[in-house]
C-alpha cells in the first residue's frame, strides 16, 4: 500500500472561525482513520483530492489503492487524517480486511452509473448490518451532479437508501463544488467524532436512560 500526502491548505467552514484554528497548536490534536468506498470511476480519488486540496484533476492512477495522510483544520481543531482510497473492484472480504481500523466511511456511487448505486446499496448495508458500522460513521454521497444530461440515478432513490440506514447523504458535483464537497466531509467527521466522544462517555442518551431507571422513571 502507497501513502502519499497532499499540500493541503488550512479550511474553515462557516462554524470555525479562522482566528480560533491554531494550527499545529498541539492542542486538540485528533486522529481519524477514514475510508472511502465505491465502484471504478465514481470519483473516489476526485473526491479526496478536492476536499484535502481544493483542486479538482480530471485524471488519477487507479492502479493501487494508496492512503493520504494529511491534517484538516476544522471548528478550532487540528485533525490528523488517513484516508483510505480503495479500489473500486474490492472483494468485500478483501475491504473489510484493508478497513478494518476505520472509523468513518465514505460509501460513492455516481449519478450517471446506475450499476455504481447498486454497488454504494450493498457496501453501505454490508458496513451497517454485517460489519455493525453506526449509521453516524457511514455517509453515502452521489458524485457528478453536474452531468445531469446523463442521469441514471434519481436524487430520491439516494435519500431513501440513506434513510434505510439512517445515516448521511450529499449529491454533488465534485468538478463543479468545492464546498459543497467541504461540507460533506467535514459535516461527515463532526458526526462520527460526535458519536465517538459520546461513546466514550458512556453516551449522553445511555446515561439519561439508566439516571431515568434509576430514579424509577422509565
Ligand atoms: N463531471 C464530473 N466528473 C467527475 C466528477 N467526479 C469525478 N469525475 C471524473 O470521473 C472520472 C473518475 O474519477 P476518479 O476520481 O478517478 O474515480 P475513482 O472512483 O477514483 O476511480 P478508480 O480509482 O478507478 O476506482 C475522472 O475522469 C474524474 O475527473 C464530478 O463530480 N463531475
Ligand atoms: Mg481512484
Amino acid at each position: 500500500m502507497e501513502y502519499l500526502t497532499l499540500p493541503s491548505k488550512p479550511v474553515h467552514t462557516a462554524n470555525s472561525s479562522p482566528k480560533r484554528a491554531r494550527r499545529g497548536s498541539g492542542q486538540n490534536i485528533k486522529s481519524l482513520n477514514i475510508a472511502v468506498l465505491g465502484k471504478d470511476g465514481v470519483g473516489k480519488s476526485a473526491f479526496i483530492v478536492r476536499a484535502l486540496t481544493r483542486r479538482f484533476i480530471g485524471e488519477y492512477d487507479s492502479k493501487f489503492e494508496c492512503t493520504y495522510k494529511n491534517n484538516i483544520e476544522m471548528d478550532g481543531h487540528s485533525l490528523n487524517v488517513e484516508i483510505l482510497d480503495s479500489m473500486g473492484n474490492s472483494s468485500l472480504a478483501r475491504l473489510d480486511c484493508s478497513t478494518s481500523n476505520v472509523e468513518l466511511f465514505f460509501v460513492l456511487y455516481s449519478t450517471t452509473d446506475r450499476s455504481s448505486f447498486t454497488d454504494a446499496t450493498k457496501l453501505s448495508k454490508h458496513l451497517n448490518e454485517a460489519r455493525n458500522i453506526d449509521p453516524a460513521c457511514i455517509t453515502i454521497v452521489a458524485t457528478k451532479n453536474d452531468l445531469r444530461h446523463l442521469k441514471e440515478v434519481e436524487e430520491y432513490e439516494g435519500r431513501f437508501l440513506a434513510q434505510h440506514i439512517g445515516c448521511s447523504f450529499y449529491q454533488i458535483s465534485i468538478s463543479d463544488g468545492y464546498l459543497e464537497t467541504l461540507k460533506a466531509v467535514h459535516e461527515a467527521i463532526r458526526s462520527c467524532m460526535n458519536h465517538q466522544s459520546l461513546k466514550k462517555k458512556g453516551g449522553f442518551f445511555d446515561t439519561v436512560l439508566r439516571r431515568r431507571s434509576w430514579s424509577g422513571q422509565l
